[in-house]
């Protein structure tokens, strides 16, 4: 049984939103700041040697920048300009900027700076705050990551059902720098040796050697002598990654708080597309099930796995048919897995929409402060699936649904926002209606699954009356209607009998 509020939310009426699974596109956008069509950052730094990371194990590349960075001019200086292509720019998700050697003081925070939108832009910019400003002359490492999502692209577009899949990857050998960058290299690491086409520079690098140097299956472009500022060398690589390239466009998490059923409900709504090279062929569901037993990479979506925490308890899987029966949830002591298997293997540019659900003991997540009437709730911001090969998520909207009657609510978020609001959401049986704190978040990946969203509120010990008195008063008034029905019953019925 699912938890009793949510069952009595779900049968409240078909217009709850807690279970209406439509979709809502529009996403509020992350809010920009607007820049001269002439901007630059101000030249103040220098990088004086610069080594970027570039992995593609994944479906999303991620990128590792290592910078040493010099205070070049004359003041103190805390902002630290990073320059996109504008079209990049809107698939760079999870940018972390930290102090390499002392990484304990947590990211930078940054915001975004660019053209208005009827302008065409090339370069759009983050400007990260550094907490201390760095001194004319002195020095500091930064650690700079993201990744970039939907920047693979299936080449070539149509593959046969068991072909090899192959995609494309475009960058640049210098890393993006809104300084001039006196030593650098990038390494790229493919998934495999099986690179069959990737740019070579006409030009030696700085060790006079081939560009880049090939080592199994790492590249490295560099090393390289000086480099001005925003410097663009688009070149690319085409390699084997035989996988699905799974693409949510929107993800709806509610987390739903019930202090009375010492329950946490989790409903998850996922709008997914294979982002792989189309089927050149109609699917033949033979040939997938001759060649399915010897487990053969696909670039087709077969399974996805959810590691919940322990103690998740009545997982469902449902998608636009009904309750798909071949998903295994496997909950003991020491694990809680859900194996999602969709009705059919989900090749690329297909799309699948599902909801999962599951509960679990609330007091694992919820603590009460020793003082007043205070609660904090752990849970984490992202808790869909893991996979090898990667998920990435464009859209994310977090719901947060506290107990009638919490107010005074705070959260504290590991991830950047775009929004959030605080609302009442009404239910059947609620009198005021529960708050409900709605998160929106863009350009996440499952890499960032482990990161734990925070939110403290009040909660009066009188509220908790507040339901079991609203569910009284509500029977009171049923038994009352139906006393007055059928007492109308017995006066229509004896009229009958008196003709
Ligand atoms: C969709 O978004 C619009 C605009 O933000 C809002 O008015 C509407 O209520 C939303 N619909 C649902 C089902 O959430
Ligand atoms: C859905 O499937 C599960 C597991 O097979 C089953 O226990 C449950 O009763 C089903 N629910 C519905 C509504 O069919
Ligand atoms: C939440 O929204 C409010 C009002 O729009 C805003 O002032 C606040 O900074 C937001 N919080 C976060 C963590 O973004
Ligand atoms: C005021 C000051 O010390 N500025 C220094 C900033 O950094 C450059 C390069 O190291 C120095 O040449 C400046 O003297």
């Amino acid at each position: 049984m699912r938890s009793p509020t949510l069952v009595l939310s779900c049968l409240a009426a078909l217009t709850s939103t807690v279970c209406a699974a439509e979709r809502n596109s529009t996403m509020p956008f992350p809010a920009k700041h607007f820049v001269d069509v002439q901007f630059t950052p101000p030249e103040v730094f220098e990088h004086k040697n610069l080594v970027r990371n570039i992995n593609l194990d994944k479906e999303y590349p991620r990128e590792i920048i290592n910078a040493i960075v010099e205070n070049v001019s004359q003041e103190p200086q805390d902002e630290y300009w990073i320059p996109f292509r504008a079209n990049i720019i809107d698939n760079v998700g999870g940018l972390e900027v930290k102090d390499k050697k002392d990484p304990s003081k947590g990211a930078f925070p940054y915001e975004y700076f660019g053209l208005a939108p009827e302008i065409k832009a090339h370069t759009e910019w983050f400007r990260v705050k550094l907490p201390t400003p760095l001194a004319p002359g002195s020095q500091q490492t930064l650690s700079i990551s993201y990744s970039i999502l939907s920047s693979l692209t299936p080449v070539p577009s149509t593959i046969a059902q068991t072909d090899k899949q192959y995609v494309r990857f475009e960058f640049s050998p210098y890393a993006p720098s809104s300084y001039k960058t006196h030593r650098q290299k990038t390494k790229v690491k493919f998934p495999s040796n099986d690179v069959p086409d990737y740019t070579i520079l006409p030009a030696p690098n700085a060790d006079n050697q081939e560009d880049p140097q090939r080592q199994g299956s790492t590249f490295t472009y560099g090393p390289y002598g000086e480099v001005p500022a925003l410097p663009s060398v688009p070149i690319h690589a085409r390699y084997e990654f035989t996988k699905p390239l799974i693409h949510a466009e929107r993800l709806e998490r509610d987390v739903e708080v019930s202090h009375w059923g010492g329950n946490l409900a989790t409903e998850e709504r996922y709008w997914l597309v294979n982002r792989g090279a189309a089927l050149k062929n109609h699917f033949s569901r033979v040939s997938w099930q001759m060649t399915s037993y010897a487990n053969p990479a696909t670039s087709a979506l077969k399974e996805l796995r959810i590691p919940l925490k322990v103690g998740a308890a009545n997982a469902y899987f449902i998608d636009d048919i009904g309750n798909v029966s071949t998903s295994n949830f496997r909950a003991d002591r020491r694990e809680a897995n859900l194996a999602l298997r969709p009705r059919y293997p989900v090749f690329g540019q297909w799309k699948y929409k599902f909801r999962v659900g599951w509960d679990a003991d609330l007091s694992a997540y919820l603590r009460k402060l020793k003082t007043g009437e205070r609660y904090i709730l752990k849970i984490p911001f992202l808790e869909g699936p893991s996979a090898r090969e990667g998920i990435e998520y464009k859209e994310v909207q977090i719901r947060v649904i506290l107990p009638e009657g919490a107010t005074n609510i705070n959260f504290n978020s590991p991830l950047p926002i775009v929004s959030n609001t605080t609302s009442l959401h009404r239910t059947f049986l609620d009198t005021k209606g529960r708050s409900v704190l709605t998160i929106n978040a863009r350009n996440l990946v499952d890499d960032l699954r482990d990161r734990e969203l925070i939110v403290t509120y009040d909660y009066p010990w009188t509220a908790a009356f507040m339901k079991p008195l609203g569910i009284f008063a509500a029977f009171l008034s049923l038994f009352a209607a139906i006393y007055v029905l059928s007492s109308l019953d017995v006066s229509i019925a004896s009229r009958k009998v008196k003709r």
